[in-house]
């Protein structure tokens, strides 16, 4: 199997202890899976950060959000017959699903694409509502006639849904509610429109038939979405047999619209792949890597949060045509980077 990521030597770029949690009492667990876009001629990021309580020995305890947005703290006792707590990143307790953390999302800036801060007087990006009470996750971030749109995982008991916020100055948005409703993710709206429409990947799942596959939609305003294709699906015995789904906004190459998506087999093990959609209609896949371009290796990558995880939502291309730097959450837990080359990536693609 190969990996053709190229990790930054000073990597993990950022972990939980590099900037303070949103409130006393809480603390960051997690710091992961980031948006990546231009603004004002820099690098920025839109992180995912995962807080709860400290934990106290025999205790697990979570935070959720109220509907009118106030903090509440849940506790359980670990040793309570009602509790399922084998997945770090979500329990059952009484028959009911919770999240172990809750996540808002959060922006910092760099000059020069591997240390990260927080700029003053931006605000932080948090759930609200009855959608959002189990927090907002892994952000998509792309420009499109001057308007970024964030699409984002909506969280809350009533399921797992696409949220969309928009913003021309990152200090005010425009809230679009949920745009594609439960149980759906991994939204990554194309960046530039095909024939006057919106494009996006979306990661719908079905519970009976079907899996957790990767479809296309269209949209006349970015809000309103429809034409559903399915595009992409597990593959019995691979790597991505069990879940895959799309990463940031697809790359528009000379041969087509490249996607860089994370495939997850049965032991919850995510790499990376890629595939190649048709630049005038985006519904025809052309080529697909059969083998992984990336494979969670690296220590932190291995044994942090919620181990043998890289997952990727955002990248840069660079001026040269070749590089992309990749910006990924490690283990569930830390922010990374790697450069990928576009021409290595395409002599993967399988065209049969
Ligand atoms: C999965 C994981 C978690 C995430 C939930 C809700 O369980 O990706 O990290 O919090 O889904 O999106």
């Amino acid at each position: 199997m190969k990996d053709i990521a190229k990790r930054f030597e000073q990597n993990p770029l950022l972990s939980p202890s590099d900037i303070p949690a949103s409130r006393e009492g809480l603390e960051i667990t997690c710091l992961l899976n980031p948006g990546v876009f231009q603004f004002e001629g820099k690098t920025w990021m839109i992180l995912r950060v995962a807080e709860r309580p400290k934990q106290k020995e025999g205790i697990i305890s979570f935070p959720i959000l109220t509907e009118t947005g106030a903090i509440e703290i849940i506790e359980i006792f670990t040793d309570d017959p009602d509790l399922d707590a084998s997945d770090a990143r979500i329990i059952n307790y009484r028959g009911v699903d919770y999240l172990t953390t809750l996540s808002h999302l959060r922006l910092v800036r760099t000059d020069d694409g591997v240390h990260f801060y927080e700029p003053e007087n931006y605000p932080s990006l948090v759930g609200e509502g009855i959608l959002e009470t189990f927090g907002i996750e892994d952000c998509r971030v792309v420009l499109l006639d001057g308007t970024y749109y964030l699409t984002f995982t909506s969280v809350s008991p009533n399921g797992v849904g696409v949220g969309l916020r928009t913003t021309t100055d990152w200090k005010n948005f425009t809230k679009h509610g949920m745009i594609l409703p439960p149980h759906n993710k991994d939204c990554a709206i194309f960046e530039e429109k095909i024939n006057g429409l919106f494009y996006a990947l979306h990661r719908p799942s079905s519970v009976d038939l079907g899996g957790n596959y990767i479809w296309l939609t269209s949209s006349p305003d970015g809000l309103h979405w429809g034409n559903h294709h399915c595009l992409i699906k597990v593959r019995k015995g691979l790597w991505d047999s069990k879940r895959v789904g799309a990463g940031a906004a697809p790359i528009k190459t000379e041969k087509g619209w490249l996607s860089i998506y994370h495939g997850a087999n049965f032991d919850h093990r995510y790499c990376l792949g890629a595939f190649l959609m048709d630049l005038e209609d985006p519904s025809k896949v052309i080529a697909r890597t059969i083998d992984p371009i990336m494979v969670p290796t690296a220590e932190y990558e291995l044994t942090g949060f919620f181990g043998h995880v890289v997952f990727t939502n955002g990248h840069i291309v660079h001026p040269d045509g070749d590089t992309v730097t990749v910006y990924y959450g490690a283990s569930d837990e830390f922010v990374c980077g790697a450069d990928f080359s576009l021409k290595e990536i395409f002599s993967l693609l399988n065209f049969d």
